[in-house]
């Protein structure tokens, strides 16, 4: 198995299903180094920690954070597991971008953004970055978001550490299609 099929065995174990190698995170998502390596390896996962070391810089997308003493590791968004990342409400920028395609615009025009599997509705400060995540599904639709009404109007926004912005979700009325 290579660096990016171990990087997204890791991005399934920490942030949708631990129960798959056995694995306890905490109620902050944070999982035990040693014991993530131990597991993974006894999947006949080739893992260690050096390894792990090299994903979590290497990773496109600054996936995994490893806390101060390296002795734990979470995922640092995209759950769909019940965890409190614990991110501090922070004001957003003016404007954020959405990237989608063109079979959810209609729900998303009645009952806007919605989180739908995970624990919040994902947001990009860049029209390239919400490209990105549109591709993934077909020919990418980017929504433009009005956080600062939203803002103004009390919803609360979070920033993950690898920068990806976070809401509970997004009203139609702040969606500019
Ligand atoms: C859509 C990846 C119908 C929404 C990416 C999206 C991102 C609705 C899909 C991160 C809807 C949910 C998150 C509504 C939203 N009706 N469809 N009311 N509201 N949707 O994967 O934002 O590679 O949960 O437009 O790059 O696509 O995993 O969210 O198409 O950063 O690290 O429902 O996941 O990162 O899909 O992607 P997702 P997302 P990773």
């Amino acid at each position: 198995m290579d660096k990016i099929n171990i990087s997204k065995f890791l991005s399934l174990v920490l942030r949708h299903k631990p129960e798959e190698i056995n694995l306890d995170l905490d109620e902050n998502g944070w999982a035990n180094v040693d014991e993530l390596i131990a597991k993974v390896k006894a999947k006949k996962i080739p893992l260690h920690f050096e390894l792990l070391e090299e994903i979590v810089e290497t990773n496109d997308k600054k996936r995994f954070s490893f806390n101060d003493d390296l002795a734990k590791i979470r995922a640092n968004q995209g759950h769909s597991i019940n965890i409190d990342l614990a991110l501090k409400a922070t004001e957003p920028p003016a404007m954020l971008y959405h990237g989608t395609v063109l079979k959810f615009i209609d729900s998303i025009k009645k009952d806007g953004l919605k989180k739908m599997s995970r624990q919040h509705v994902h947001l990009s400060t860049s029209i390239t970055t919400a490209t990105k995540v549109a591709e993934r599904r077909g020919k990418p639709i980017i929504l433009t978001v009005n956080c600062a009404a939203m803002y103004q109007d009390s919803f609360v926004f979070y920033v993950s550490n690898n920068g990806v912005w976070l809401t509970d979700n997004v009203p139609s009325k702040y969606i500019q299609f």
